[in-house]
């Protein structure tokens, strides 16, 4: 076996000067992917990864009898908050077992009808502030998307109102998640002389932290005097479900866990999938006058269609527009393996027990197996005939195995109920001609972006 590919590194420095902001920058790490073939390594101060993007390795790293979840650097800072909710847990922690059996059934496809109403009711929220928009002002795409999902799951999670709809700030929760997950990215780049602006920074953090979790304790604490003891939001579901095993439901600090981790996983990739979908529908005429014509044949031209929990199934065009943006900007665009035992992957390169296998993610679904032209925004490569025919390997947005999204129902039937009434509603104007920028946080999302919108009923 031999070593895998890298680029000349320094000692101790390794490959860090190369690498702009840290490990997260995934649009270089898709270019180096272009250049060094889909397997390579980087090192930096230590810590080294090695990046994998192409469809036969990924197919090897499927394999769960050989490699399982890595809870890599990046996740190992976010249990700060985040602690071992399900997203951060280390696989040998007993509450990811105990959580994810508590916790699937409120994920299947069929509890979706419980939270339709919700996700509708917020819709609408939306619609609302669009409208008073339409004909004059722009919208901020992915900030308006980030208030959607955010207050989304709120409800359907622990039926809290964030209200973001009703405020011009995002919700104090927002700014203090986003200022935390900034504030453990931008670690690894300690710069000499900064210490000072640091220590402001760690106390920030520190402040955020507290934030979150008061305001999720508040939550919790609201719920056991209230003295209900249904199940039928994901809080009560863990408040008082036992688990098979043990026969008790999951302790307060672990519930606090998963409601921080519900907040972060359950907003942020989704407004951005949004975001992106929106985008591309704004950027291919022909492909939103498909979506329309989809929708149209559902709720004609009613005035205030009221889609019901069937209709969502129905949307097939929609859904394939999404999972085309999902290829394109896979919104978590990483997730990682690691070996379970020291290993050769394909067939030459030695990989050890317990390192971390980055999966890159829009590499991959960049992959030649594609086809001609895999930059090409194409929602034909999601039709039913077309999934049947190529590797289940090919499209991993959600991640693999047991430890793949369990949001996964979740975000396709609030985004696709949402992008169904937008596109059903609205005229899409791209007042800036806009050129996509891709902003990395933990996730994707275009920067920048604003429409303008036009109601559909004064059709000409
Ligand atoms: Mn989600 C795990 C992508 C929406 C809650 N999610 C993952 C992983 C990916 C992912 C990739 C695997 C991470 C890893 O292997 O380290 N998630 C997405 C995308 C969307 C999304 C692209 C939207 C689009 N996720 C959601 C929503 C929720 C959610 C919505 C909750 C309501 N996700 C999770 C949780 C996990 C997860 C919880 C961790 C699951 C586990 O390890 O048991």
């Amino acid at each position: 076996a031999q070593p895998v590919p890298e680029r000349p590194a320094l000692p101790l420095v390794g490959h860090a000067l190369m690498l702009p902001k840290g490990f997260a920058a995934t649009v270089h790490m898709m270019k180096e992917v272009k250049e060094l073939g889909p397997v390579y390594r980087i090192r930096a101060f230590g810590t080294e990864l090695v990046i994998v993007g192409g469809l036969d390795l990924v197919t090897e790293l499927a394999d769960e009898s050989r490699f399982r979840k890595n809870v890599h650097p990046e996740l190992v800072d976010i249990r700060q908050f985040a602690g071992d909710g399900l997203f951060t847990a280390f696989n040998h922690e007993p509450n990811w077992q105990k959580a994810h059996d508590i916790l699937m059934p409120a994920f299947s496809l069929g509890a979706m009808r419980d939270y339709h109403a919700t996700m509708l009711r917020v819709a609408r929220s939306l619609i609302g502030k669009w409208d008073q928009a339409a004909g004059g002002r722009a919208v901020d795409v992915p900030g308006d998307m980030t208030r959607l999902t955010f207050d989304t799951i709120g409800l359907c999670g622990f039926d809290y109102d964030f209200e973001s709809f009703r405020q011009d700030d995002p919700h104090p929760f927002v700014e203090a998640m986003t200022r935390a997950l900034a504030f453990t990215q931008a670690k690894g780049e300690s710069i000499p002389g900064s210490e000072r602006f640091r220590r402001k920074r760690s106390e920030q953090f520190r402040q955020d932290v507290k934030l979150m979790t008061n305001l999720v304790d508040e939550v919790i604490r609201q719920r056991r005097r209230s003295g209900d003891t249904s199940t039928g939001d994901l809080l009560g579901r863990m408040l008082h479900t036992p688990d098979a095993r043990t026969g008790r439901p999951l302790d307060d600090v672990n519930i606090r866990n998963q409601v921080i981790t519900f907040l972060i996983a359950g907003h942020e990739t989704t407004s951005g999938a949004l975001s992106f979908a929106l985008y591309y529908l704004t950027k291919h005429p022909e492909v939103l006058a498909r979506a329309q014509a989809e929708v149209d044949g559902l709720w004609g031209d009613a005035e205030a269609p009221d889609p019901d929990y069937g209709d969502i199934g129905k949307l097939t065009y929609i859904r394939q527009v999404l999972n085309e943006s999902l290829r394109l900007w896979p919104t978590a665009p990483a997730f990682a393996v690691e070996p379970l035992q020291d290993t050769v992957i394909g067939g030459k390169y030695a990989v050890r027990k317990g390192e971390t296998l980055m999966v890159l993610t829009p590499a991959l679904h960049r992959d030649p197996a594609w086809g001609e032209n895999v930059e090409l925004f194409d929602p034909e490569r999601f039709t039913q005939e077309q999934e049947e025919k190529r590797s289940v390997h090919l499209f991993k947005p959600f991640g693999n195995g047991e430890r793949a999204c369990i949001g996964r129902q979740f975000a396709l039937h609030e985004a696709t109920l949402l992008l169904g009434l937008l596109v059903h509603r609205y005229r899409l104007i791209d007042h800036t001609d806009y050129q996509l920028e891709i902003k990395q946080t933990l996730t994707l999302k275009p920067d920048d972006f604003t429409l303008k919108l036009a109601r559909r009923t004064t059709q000409e």
